[in-house]
């Protein structure tokens, strides 16, 4: 398990004061090795494989169903997510003996995180399971979880994602139309890279870096001397291939599912950002289903989310060495490296703290305090 030592509460606290002073085309890749398809494209073709990929999946049909679910995440069919969603999908068919009914999509195929989460306000789809980066254009509050270096470790972020922090966060997306059901991991993102060994802040400098859509992440590395880039996460693969980007960052079960070795050689275990996955309702559908079905989505969403984290960091613990023996190089970033870029990115925690509610922001980071000492 992965232990966040050098920052905490000390900047946390430091924040705290500052607020009381001021008041794919065939774009695809790699996976290729291990037989992922991760095409970004929703083409026919790949949603009807999928559509049958589905039902080899399933003892029930959509044609049966009084209610069809159709899910669909940005990552490929390889990574735990996916894994995640098959576990939701088998919850809810079993329990429900076939009358809700889920479709699951992987790889972008229904759109980016985005695009999905419109879908879910409009109603044309009903779950999606994004980063939480993107969530930030929905409801502010969330630019709060971007924040670099904020989560000491995983069971902090857990403690205080699964309290009422966390708890509140999932009610604010209702005014957007949608319901928030469980809580997932990503995980700890880290840098990769085609052009050098980045191992410290001044390393960052002119590096072309795509990030999620989330100014958070746009001001931190250009702070670092970075140049960021915003891009969907289903044109990615593509932006560093033909070097419209030198490099990204994501868990590293994401850099070795998604083939990214194939087009970066250096990866950095640089840890700046802690990314949780948010399960995603479209209101009106939740809305539409009977008191029961709707408490067990929640629950079916709950428990799958705990399979795919226990999966997720068993795959983020393993892949370091396939990525190795893929032929990157691992440039090892110290914990005192890591407190300078902390250092270096906190004036942008506090300037987008100051643009949140202030009661919120303070309760946050009382949470976070709170778990960190449960959590040491
Ligand atoms: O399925 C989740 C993905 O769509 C996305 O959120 C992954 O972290 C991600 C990224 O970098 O876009």
């Amino acid at each position: 398990m992965k232990k966040k030592t050098f920052l905490s509460v000390t900047m946390a606290f430091g924040l705290i004061a500052v607020l009381a002073a001021c008041g794919d085309a065939e774009n695809n890749n790699g996976g290729a090795d291990n037989g992922a398809d991760n095409g970004a494209n929703n083409t026919e073709e790949n949603v009807s494989d999928n559509n049958e990929a589905d039902a080899a999946n399933s003892e029930y049909s959509s044609g049966d169903a009084s209610y069809v679910i159709e899910a669909g995440i940005g990552l490929n069919n390889q990574h735990p997510q996916y894994e995640g969603l098959l576990r939701f999908k088998e919850i809810v068919e079993e329990e429900t003996d076939g009358d809700v009914y889920v479709e699951t999509y992987h790889s972008s195929q229904l759109g980016d995180d985005r695009e999905m989460m419109e879908a879910l306000q409009l109603g044309s789809q009903e779950v999606t399971i994004p980063s939480t980066a993107p969530v930030t254009n929905f409801v502010d509050e969330y630019a709060i979880l971007d924040f670099p270096f904020l989560f000491a470790n995983e069971e902090v972020a857990m403690e205080v994602l699964n309290g009422e922090m966390g708890d509140e966060l999932l009610d604010s997306l209702e005014d957007q139309e949608m319901v928030g059901l469980a809580w997932w991991e990503n995980g700890y993102r880290d840098l990769t890279n085609s052009t050098q060994p980045v191992e410290t802040a001044e390393d960052f400098q002119g590096l072309t870096i795509r990030t999620m859509e989330n100014e958070v992440h746009l001001e931190a590395f250009s702070e670092l001397g970075a140049n960021p880039t915003p891009m969907a996460f289903g044109e990615l693969f593509t932006g560093m291939q033909q070097g419209t980007v030198d490099g990204q960052e994501n868990p590293l079960a994401t850099i070795y599912l998604e083939g990214f070795y194939e087009v970066q050689d250096y990866y950095s275990d640089t840890n700046h950002v802690y990314s949780p996955f948010v399960f995603l309702m479209s209101k009106s559908f939740y809305d539409s289903l009977p008191d029961d079905y709707q408490e067990l989505v929640g629950d079916a969403a709950q428990e799958a989310g705990e399979f795919q984290i226990e999966q997720n960091r068993a795959q983020n613990e393993e892949m370091l060495e396939s990525l190795i023996d893929e032929g990157m190089e691992h440039s090892e970033v110290t914990d005192e490296a890591r407190e300078e870029m902390a250092e270096i990115v906190q004036p942008v925690n506090d300037q987008f703290a100051e643009q949140l509610d202030q009661d919120f922001v303070e309760r946050f980071f009382q949470a976070v305090e709170d778990a960190e000492e449960m959590h040491q």
